[in-house]
């Protein structure tokens, strides 16, 4: 078929609604954009393996923090929205947007099984001239050097067949401000008429499609990104440990160094770097790299410098209970929010896991608190949240805010309290004969 009537196709498609997506995995990314198809009127198949999703989205609940219940309840009687276990749903998609996990192996080494195997069971039961787009981040050169080859295995070549794109998720969870149809998408095909097909199908929701050259400059893109946070997030982490040697108020001068119009983006210490991207995207771009013989002096430097800040905390914390005669073998520790960033209901790699795991280490008796984490069962750890009240918050030597979740009476919190070791400056550098801040 010639390019330019797969193209006009394809418009009349978009146009009349004709237009079937597919969504592979309906985790944080996958799930909005897949919600975001359905309210433009098309119609989607949501895939999704993990029976527990699968079963909430029957009794219409969301377990997804950016997607409330009533909306989900909504999306699925407007009747554009099914989800299933079985790939070979989605043998009527005209387009298949890939949204699984790319965790790490280990400590450094990339893990790309989640899509190869999602692109397995896509070959299998791929439609003609149907394009895919992988939205995971992966090192750069993944789509045209592991994903096409699978392709290629089941018979499929490129634009006579099928087309194939690279573009990168940005979700920023928990960010209102920025919903998945508010944020520029980032758009790499392996031709031109891949990415131009890509931009009419992403435009339906999203107005800015910005188009690269190739996958892998796409897949940098997002490295980029998350790289850039990375190194920024570990260099001030380490500039906190300077200044308090220095005795100078590292908070103070962030906040003055952003008073500066241009040129400067403030970023802020605090326990440790969690989640599912920024620890993990920039290790990825390091292995690529040295694969081509370039050491990425930068990412490990940073890399390695945001896991050593959680038992940095703990050093701290030791330290001013050592001040007050206080050991820190034996004392009563409470660590506040225990999530990775505040208000988000995810555990993923958080840094306060890692300081109750340390504190446990050095002889403290450790409990938490959290909001929205009524229980902690994971990293070798068995707690339950405990009760937040005056009299209990006395029972502790030290409190630790490590995630500054909102809707807590920080000030009443204060009143109770022995100590308070404040790693995100919530009081300010306020109330300094009980609060000592990272
Ligand atoms: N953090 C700091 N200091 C900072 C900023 C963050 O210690 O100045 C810590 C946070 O507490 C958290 C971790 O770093 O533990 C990551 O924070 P983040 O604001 O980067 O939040 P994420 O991981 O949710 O990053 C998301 C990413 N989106 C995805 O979830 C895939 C990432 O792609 C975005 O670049 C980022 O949002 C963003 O732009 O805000």
């Amino acid at each position: 078929m010639a390019k330019n009537k797969i193209m006009v196709n394809f418009q009349k498609k978009i146009k009349d609604r004709q237009i079937r997506i597919a969504v592979v995995g309906l985790g944080y990314v996958g799930f909005p954009l897949a919600l975001e198809f359905a309210k433009k009127g098309v119609k989607v198949t949501g895939i999704e393996i993990d029976h527990d999703r699968l079963k909430s989205i029957s009794n219409k609940i969301s377990y997804i923090s950016d997607i409330s219940t009533s909306e989900l309840k909504k999306v699925i009687s407007g009747g554009n929205f099914k989800a299933s276990g079985n790939f070979s749903d989605i043998k009527d998609a005209d387009a298949i947007l890939i949204c699984v996990p790319t965790p790490l192996k280990g400590r450094y080494l990339p893990d790309i099984s989640f899509i190869k195997t999602a692109v397995e069971q896509v070959a299998l039961h791929l439609k003609n001239k149907a394009l895919v787009v992988l939205e995971s981040t992966t090192y750069p050169g993944t789509t045209e050097e592991e994903i096409l080859p699978i392709f290629e295995k089941h018979g499929f070549r490129h634009e006579r067949d099928f087309f194939l794109c690279f573009s990168p998720e940005r979700i920023d969870p928990g960010n209102k401000k920025f919903p998945v149809q508010k944020i520029p998408k980032v758009m790499g095909g392996l031709s031109p008429l891949a990415t131009l097909l890509a931009t009419e199908i992403y435009q339906i929701i999203i107005k800015q499609v910005v188009p690269v050259s190739s996958p892998r400059a796409a897949e940098t893109v997002k490295l980029l990104e998350n790289t850039f946070r990375l190194i920024n997030i570990g260099l001030i982490d380490e500039l906190s440990m300077m200044a308090h040697k220095m005795k100078i108020d590292i908070w103070e001068v962030i906040q003055a160094a952003s008073t500066k119009p241009f040129g400067f983006m403030p970023f802020y210490p605090g326990p440790g770097v969690g989640g599912h991207c920024i620890p993990k995207d920039p290790l990825y771009l390091h292995w690529k790299a040295k694969s081509f013989g370039f050491h990425s002096r930068f990412i490990k430097l940073a890399s390695d410098l945001i896991r050593y800040m959680p038992e940095y905390v703990v050093k701290r914390v030791n330290q001013v209970l050592d001040s007050r005669n206080c050991r820190l073998k034996g004392a009563k520790i409470l660590v506040m929010g225990v999530t990775y960033k505040k208000d988000i209901k995810d555990l993923r790699k958080s840094p306060s896991l890692d300081v109750i795991n340390s504190l446990k280490k050095h002889g403290a008796r450790v409990s938490y608190f959290d909001p929205i984490i009524p229980f902690l069962k994971l990293k070798g750890l068995d707690l339950e949240s405990v009760r937040l009240s005056d009299k209990k918050i006395k029972e502790f030597d030290c409190l630790i805010i490590a995630t500054d979740h909102s809707g807590i009476d920080y000030l009443r919190v204060l009143k109770s309290a022995k100590l308070i070791f404040d790693a995100r400056n919530v009081y300010k550098g306020k109330h300094r004969e009980k609060v000592e801040r990272l």
